[in-house]
């Protein structure tokens, strides 16, 4: 994956499947992949995309890249049946597939999820088995959230208390209730710089592109409870501070200083060591401003930059990091908050409030990842009852993800829909604490967004959910079961998934969907 979206960003995929009434037997080899499957690569085809050809012969993919011929795989392991998604055969019958030519490529070139693994730690092969879940789906961004206020959670030489201070917490609020109910438990966890190599190079080898986010100058409590020297000193007695045990926004923010821009730069000189990808993502995200307001070191900033205000003073403080990675070969990327007050070109531009700041970001020449909460946030609760465990958000069904539409219709047919260039779901861990929480709150829904992702479908209205209902009910349910995935039942959570006791929190405000925002 490089940058030149532009080129990429909006392209129809031509799906055409062309059954014939034979079948050939897959043969040879310790592998569905191997002995009479024969591969090509023909760049004609263009980035990712892939032609799929079975006949007498066997098997051929031909991709436009490796990607497109690794794509090109993953349909024919569809067409193998739910076996071929198992870690071993368990069959002793020969493979057979219809004859079948499939022309395919796909509508985005960031296909993303967003594992939060900072409010709870995600052991690395829990990592590594959504790497594989992602490629299986023809995903193709892995954006790992791998610092916030909960914890810190990738080692970093230089300032190694990050991890031995900011990777644990000493308990953890448990869901979202009035008085606040506690898992007294610690909890922590960190990946060594190696640990995180490993992923990358695993994800490489799927196709996948790993983006690591360090989040600042907002949801950074566990690096101030590590360093104290980072928070805003003349304020609040910083070495008071811990890694923080609730949920929300916090005001405790890094300080506008040299110090700690210096500070940072160290953390993502080694952040860049490890991750090769284009991308940084260095949030930005609801950063409050209250102890910027009181600071006085924070006002001297401001003045002495001359800027008008505290907005200024982060969009400065963004601005800096936009241009310390561009002069490494690198692009920034962050949450849509970073367009508040100007940002640097060739920036890009996650935008997860409505669609207004994809919109306003597109016009201005950035490229921007779809991503609204609105829409696609997969630690929403996705059905209404009494039984969703811990409910948090707005409600986004099956149905609503796949009606999801990341090229704001403002923007559809005008030259700037080419600076969409992908879209992303996420998944934020608040009330995930584990494996099971995370598939459940990610399936069946990023099924749904992998399919937005990839294909060209109808305008929202004229989907035909229906028919996706129909193909997960025939084939894709049973794949997900070979491949262990805890997802969510259409018949809502299996006893063990129900989470009784735990309270949420559903957003109030009405959930605005697409049209009425654009
Ligand atoms: C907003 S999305 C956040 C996260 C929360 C999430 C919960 C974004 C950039 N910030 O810190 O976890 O809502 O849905």
């Amino acid at each position: 994956m490089d940058d030149s979206y532009g080129e990429t960003g909006c392209v129809a995929s031509e799906l055409n499947v062309i059954p014939a009434p034979s079948r050939v037997e897959l043969t040879g080899g310790s592998g569905p992949f191997s002995g009479n499957v024969r591969t090509d690569v023909d760049p004609s085809l263009g980035p990712e995309a892939y032609r799929l050809t079975v006949s007498a012969d066997g098997a051929g993919i031909v991709g436009g890249d490796e990607a497109g011929v690794f794509w090109g795989r993953q349909t024919l392991r569809q067409m193998l049946g739910p076996e071929a998604f198992r870690r071993a055969p368990t069959a002793r019958e020969p493979v057979t597939v219809p004859y079948v030519i499939v022309e395919d490529r796909p509508r985005f070139a960031w296909r993303g999820f967003m594992l939060d693994v900072a409010r709870h730690f995600l052991p690395k092969d829990d990592v590594l088995r959504y790497v594989d879940l992602l490629a299986a789906h023809k995903l193709n961004v892995l954006h790992l959230h791998l610092t916030d206020d909960q914890g810190w959670r990738v080692e970093i030489r230089r300032h190694p208390r990050l991890t031995e201070t900011g990777a644990w917490r000493r308990r953890t609020r448990l869901g979202w209730g009035t008085p606040p109910l506690w898992d007294e438990r610690p909890h922590g966890g960190f990946y060594t710089q190696d640990d995180l190599r490993e992923i990358v190079a695993y994800a490489a080898e799927r196709h996948v592109t790993v983006v690591p986010e360090i989040d600042l100058p907002g949801h950074s409590q566990a690096a101030i409870a590590a360093y104290p020297e980072l928070g805003n000193t003349d304020v609040v007695d910083t070495a008071a501070l811990e890694v923080w045990t609730d949920w929300g926004i916090t005001r405790n923010v890094l300080a506008p200083t040299d110090a700690v821009v210096r500070f940072y730069e160290d953390v993502l000189d080694e952040v860049l060591a490890v991750f090769p990808g284009r991308f940084v993502h260095i949030g930005g995200d609801e950063c409050a401003k209250d102890q910027w307001r009181e600071s006085p070191t924070a006002q001297a900033r401001i003045r002495e930059l001359g800027l008008e205000n505290e907005d200024d003073l982060q969009s400065w403080m963004i601005r800096h990091f936009a241009h310390w990675l561009a002069a490494r070969g690198r692009r920034l990327i962050g949450w849509d908050e970073i367009l508040e007050g100007g940002l640097a070109d060739g920036a890009a531009v996650m935008c997860w409030r409505w669609y207004a700041g994809g919109i306003a970001a597109a016009q201005a020449g950035h490229s921007v990842v779809m991503c609204p909460q609105q829409e696609v946030y997969l630690d929403h609760v996705q059905a209404h009852g009494p039984d969703e465990p811990v409910p948090f958000g707005w409600v986004h069904t099956l149905e609503d993800v796949y009606r999801f539409e990341p090229v704001p219709p403002r923007l559809a047919g005008t030259p700037y829909a080419a600076n969409i260039i992908g879209a992303q779901a996420n998944l934020w861990t608040e009330v995930a604490e584990n494996r099971g929480r995370v598939d459940y709150q990610a399936f069946p829904r990023l099924v749904a967004f992998a399919e937005v992702a990839w294909s060209r479908l109808p305008g929202p209205d004229e989907r035909d959910f229906g028919d996706f209902e129909r193909r997960m009910n025939a084939a894709h349910y049973a794949r997900l079961d070979a491949l262990g995935v805890g997802y969510r039942p259409p018949t809502g959570p299996h006893p063990w998934q129900q989470r009784p006791g735990i309270p949420g929190r559903m957003h109030n405000k009405p959930r605005k969907t697409w049209r009425m925002a654009t």
